[in-house]
């Protein structure tokens, strides 16, 4: 089942409210009266046909896309908070910026598909049905988070709604998801994989092996590549000088006086000399040819960009890509998106790129916003009512993170369940390594 389609759970709390505001509007008459919108821009398809642009909607799911963004835009900025004030500790990758791929997915599939994506998952998990409170337990590590506080933010997961997590290594969970693909397949179940991942991903060999599989196959898997332009991580460099080999085979040359230190600065030097030749040579060398991505992998692969800061166009290409990979195997949508928050909590966000730029997406492309506009271009909501629903989202978002914080932390005896073998006499010890909290009978 779709965002769109659960009013009633309290994900969409804030649109039977609503529906209470708008009594008097267009949106409440009939809340089913088509409205055609058309994609900010046109998709490009690799090896196949791409959508059309042009977009049935109606009132209720322009009210819906608002409502839901708002919540997810929220809850990221409220973990934001949390995390300053230690609430949330470790990692915390946040998705504002993003809403619209994982709003606009939603709404084109159903709970019976499955979704896997890497550990910027919160608002995967809510637009899956999860609960802000077992979001916020989680990200504070409480028992009534959605991982029973031991995933914590990168690990959240929602079974039962086809959501499998939730993942930190880079681009592990792409051959994950075309096991889940296969599983599909295998049962007859005519639903479909969408594998998330980002686009530091994008190149990675385990990718490229899980896609040949899924294609040999005819796999029913949508790799969605979120492509937010970045791949950074702002943290702190080890000093591995003491333990750099170079630097353990300079001392020993020394100490038994094969050569001086400057005849070993010219063999430095002569390196560097060497790698500065071949990378002058390396750059005369041309770019690959475009139609080189389908080269060299075992069939042609299909493909389609597109806008992922549109809701629409994303919901289009979703719809799109299940009826693709139902019928002929797996196809890659590259959403093209944007993060406001800087990699992880660990990064300002603002060392590589400007504040223009980051304003500049605010103000052109922000999927909230563009959804706002046509609401109030179709004449939905005024202005005041989408802060009132934005206001609501603020509360939700509190009343939910004050129940959080009386979740009661793991039990201890948790260390030991859910972990792959049972009954071994285990100690686990706290960080400093000297405490003793838990030993296994
Ligand atoms: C295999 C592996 N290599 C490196 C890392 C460290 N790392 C964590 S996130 C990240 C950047 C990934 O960027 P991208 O896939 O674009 O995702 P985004 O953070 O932009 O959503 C890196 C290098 C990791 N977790 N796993
Ligand atoms: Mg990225």
């Amino acid at each position: 089942m779709s965002l769109t389609r659960r009013t009633t759970t309290s994900l969409l709390k804030p649109l039977t409210t609503t529906t209470s505001l708008l009594t008097r509007r267009p949106y409440s008459t009939d809340n089913s009266t088509p409205i055609t919108v058309e994609t900010s821009v046109p998709f490009t398809g690799h090896n196949c046909d791409p959508p059309s642009r042009s977009i049935t909607t109606t009132p209720s799911e322009l009210m819906t896309f608002f409502t839901d963004m708002s919540l997810m835009r929220r809850m990221e900025i409220a973990a934001d908070s949390l995390y300053k004030s230690k609430l949330i500790r470790g990692f915390c990758h946040l998705y504002d910026g993003q809403e619209a791929v994982c709003i606009g997915m939603e709404s084109a599939i159903t709970k019976k598909d499955c979704i896997i994506t890497a550990y910027r998952d919160h608002c995967i998990f809510l637009g899956r049905g999860g609960s802000l409170l077992e979001s916020f337990a989680e990200l504070m590590g409480r028992q009534d988070g959605c991982s029973r506080g031991k995933g914590g933010s990168m690990h959240f997961y929602k079974k039962d709604a086809g959501f499998y997590g939730g993942h930190g290594i880079v681009g592990a969970q792409v051959p994950l998801g075309c096991g889940l693909a296969f599983a599909q397949k295998y049962k007859k179940d005519e639903s479909v994989t969408f594998a998330m991942y980002g686009d530091g991903a994008a190149n990675q060999g385990q990718l490229f092996e899980a896609l040949n599989m899924a294609a040999l196959w005819d796999l029913p898997a949508i790799l969605v590549c979120e492509n937010n332009h970045f791949i950074v991580e702002g943290v702190e460099f080890v000093d591995v000088r003491e333990r750099d080999p170079i630097e353990r085979i300079r001392k020993l040359i020394l100490a038994h006086d094969l050569a001086t230190e400057k005849e070993l600065k010219d063999i430095e030097k002569q390196a560097r000399k060497q790698v500065d030749e071949a990378i002058a040579k390396a750059k005369e060398s041309p770019m690959p040819d475009e139609s080189e991505l389908f080269t060299n992998v075992y069939r042609k692969g299909y493909g389609v960009e597109v806008d992922g800061m549109d809701a629409f166009a994303v919901k289009q290409a979703c719809k799109f890509a299940k009826e693709h990979a139902l019928k002929n195997g797996p196809i890659i949508l590259e959403m093209d998106t944007y993060r406001y928050h800087g990699h992880s909590m660990s990064d300002p966000g603002s060392t590589y790129r400007t504040r223009d730029e980051i304003s500049g997406v605010r103000q052109e492309r922000d999927p909230i916003e563009r959804i706002r506009k046509l609401i109030l271009a179709h004449d939905l909501a005024t202005e005041k009512e989408l802060k009132d629903i934005e206001k609501l989202a603020r509360k939700q978002v509190d009343e939910a993170i004050a129940k959080a914080k009386e979740s009661p932390m793991p039990d201890e005896s948790e260390l030991f369940t859910n972990v792959y073998r049972k009954g071994y006499g285990v100690e686990s010890f706290g960080a400093d390594r000297k405490e003793l909290r838990a030993t296994l009978p």
